[in-house]
């Protein structure tokens, strides 16, 4: 899968992608991101990428013709124009399902907005605005990198273990377990008997329960679109009934 990621500070988005999951999968070639700094693609001897609004205010807009001859770029050095995303808080709010929707594609562009933010003709060319969520962030680099780790995450491979992606609390749609490893007390905490067990039966059918019950506890909207199996129903209903 192919990710360009357009923006005005690449080595902080280098710095990120250059480690752990998504920097293993880059190495491996499972991945090729390219970061593309937008000053390579201003004209101008100041090479400004933001400019005064029109009608006033307070802030700076970013301009389109650097982003436009970025976008441009990308298409003729791929040959495609992919999935060009903007990242910002007036987007779509991303999720699990976006994630994998969006793996998908082949080739996703992601526009790292500043400032006040774009001036609005740029967005004729953008495909998808995203959120990653209701707050006020300094630029859409973060949100980017956000977007490029939890998509990149489906692409097989990515993940050693093709089990955990599966198995991620929020591709079943519910919040995970508890986790516990050595030592088995700590300070008086001791470790769940049944994690001790041995006894895969019993501990699959804790881990759902935990599960369950964490999820109606913290995030119960979730249950309302959780595709839940009988077995998971039955242990809902009944702490359910308890609380
Ligand atoms: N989820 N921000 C982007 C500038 C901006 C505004 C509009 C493009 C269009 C954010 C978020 C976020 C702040 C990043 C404004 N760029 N982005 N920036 N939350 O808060 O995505």
């Amino acid at each position: 899968m192919i990710f360009d990621v357009v923006t005005i500070f690449p080595a902080m988005v280098e710095a990120a992608l250059s480690v752990g999951v998504v920097g293993r999968a880059i190495e491996k070639g499972l991945l090729e991101v390219k970061v593309r700094d937008l000053r390579d693609f201003t004209t101008d001897r100041h090479r400004s990428v933001d400019d005064q609004p029109f009608g006033g205010g307070p802030g700076m807009v970013m301009k389109v013709e650097p982003i436009f001859k970025a976008l441009d770029a990308i298409e003729a050095a791929r040959g495609t124009k992919g999935t060009v995303l903007l990242t910002s808080p007036q987007g779509a709010v991303f999720n699990q399902g976006l994630a994998a929707r969006l793996s998908e594609r082949q080739h996703l562009v992601l526009l790292c907005g500043r400032y006040e933010g774009v001036d609005e003709r740029v967005r004729s060319r953008v495909d998808e605005e995203i959120s990653i969520g209701d707050y006020v962030l300094s630029g859409g680099e973060l949100p980017a990198l956000v977007v490029v780790d939890a998509v990149a995450r489906f692409v097989p491979g990515v993940v050693g273990d093709d089990q955990s992606v599966a198995e991620d609390s929020f591709s079943r749609g519910l919040l995970d377990f508890p986790h516990y490893t050595r030592p088995a007390e700590i300070g008086g905490e001791r470790v769940p008997d049944v994690l001790m067990s041995g006894n895969h039966g019993d501990i699959r059918r804790w881990r759902r329960r935990q599960s369950l019950a964490r999820t109606l506890e913290r995030r119960p909207e979730l249950l309302d679109t959780a595709a839940l199996d009988d077995e998971e129903r039955r242990i809902l209903d009944e702490l359910r009934r308890k609380a």
